[in-house]
């Protein structure tokens, strides 16, 4: 047990496990009747009941413009920003302060996303990506450090995250390409998803994690997730922190993790090419 009150303390072998690895799995970060409390806000953005979110409702493994029905992969985006009753829980407190240990005082809460694979569709696949390749270039200090609350127990079965252990060390960005179903010149319009292929040295790691646990990524690490095959719902709580040097420049520039920012995505993606260089590497 490591939970005291709204902090949750790390031992020095799990800090340099994150350093080292790029990942954590923390157990009962949040308890039972704390979850409870959260349950419900969480339902009303998962069943599509939050109006006027336009691109921050959709699905995170296919094209924007499906019907709710066929979503594989339920995602909403910044419910903290759609429904502020969401601000300064206790999910939220504890991120805090795991993020606060992992890269220092200046960690800033900077994004929330609620995601839900629904039962039994092995489309609900979360591609293969680096956090970092989604974000605007530009920011002298990436850190990240990405705290992902279990709503349900995840498991290899229901399309838990998987990671490739060590590749945040990687000197460079991979290249991160859109998706298949994307056609257009401005890619990111048709979808948000982008894709990184994996080599053959890549280990892959899956990381099952309980109710009420969380796991800890890094921007870096190669990470994706497999489809549901189960009869149960694998739904997830994220929240995201950066340095607050981080999180203003991203809001100068416009950027606040929203789909529906105004963005040029070509640039981006440009940006991102093994060739060019950008401050992500
Ligand atoms: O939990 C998942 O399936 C993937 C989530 C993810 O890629 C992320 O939070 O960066």
């Amino acid at each position: 047990m490591s939970r005291s009150g709204n902090d949750f303390i790390l031992r020095p072998e799990q800090l340099s496990a994150y350093q080292r690895d790029g990942y954590l799995v923390l157990e009962d970060v949040v308890t039972e009747a704390e979850l409870g409390a959260i349950e419900p806000t969480f339902q009303r953005f998962i069943e599509g009941r939050v109006p006027g979110m336009g691109r921050d409702f959709c699905d995170m493994s296919g094209p924007y413009g499906r019907a709710f029905e066929d979503f594989n992969l339920v995602n909403a985006v910044l419910p903290r920003v759609y429904d502020p009753s969401l601000v300064g829980n206790v999910f939220e407190q504890r991120a805090s302060s795991i993020a606060r240990q992992l890269m220092g005082a200046d960690a800033t809460l900077d994004y929330d996303q609620f995601l839900a694979k629904r039962p039994r569709r092995p489309g609900a696949v979360f591609a293969w990506h680096q956090d970092l390749g989604y974000w605007p270039t530009g920011t002298p200090d990436t850190r990240t450090v990405t705290c992902s609350l279990a709503l349900d127990d995840a498991t290899p079965a229901n399309g838990c995250l998987q990671v490739v252990p060590g590749s945040h060390r990687e000197p460079r960005l991979r290249a991160h390409r859109p998706s298949a179903w994307s056609t257009s010149p401005e890619l990111r319009e048709e979808a948000h998803t982008l894709t990184v292929e994996l080599g053959p040295n890549d280990a892959v790691v899956s990381l099952p994690v309980k109710r009420g646990s969380i796991s800890v990524h890094d921007e870096r690490i190669v990470h994706g997730s497999p489809g549901n095959g189960t009869s149960g719902w694998r739904r997830t709580y994220v929240v995201a922190h950066r340095s607050r040097a981080t999180v203003d420049y991203e809001r100068s520039i416009g950027f606040t993790h929203s789909h529906n920012d105004v963005i040029s995505w070509k640039t981006h993606l440009q940006a991102l090419e093994p060739t060019a260089a950008h401050a992500g590497s």
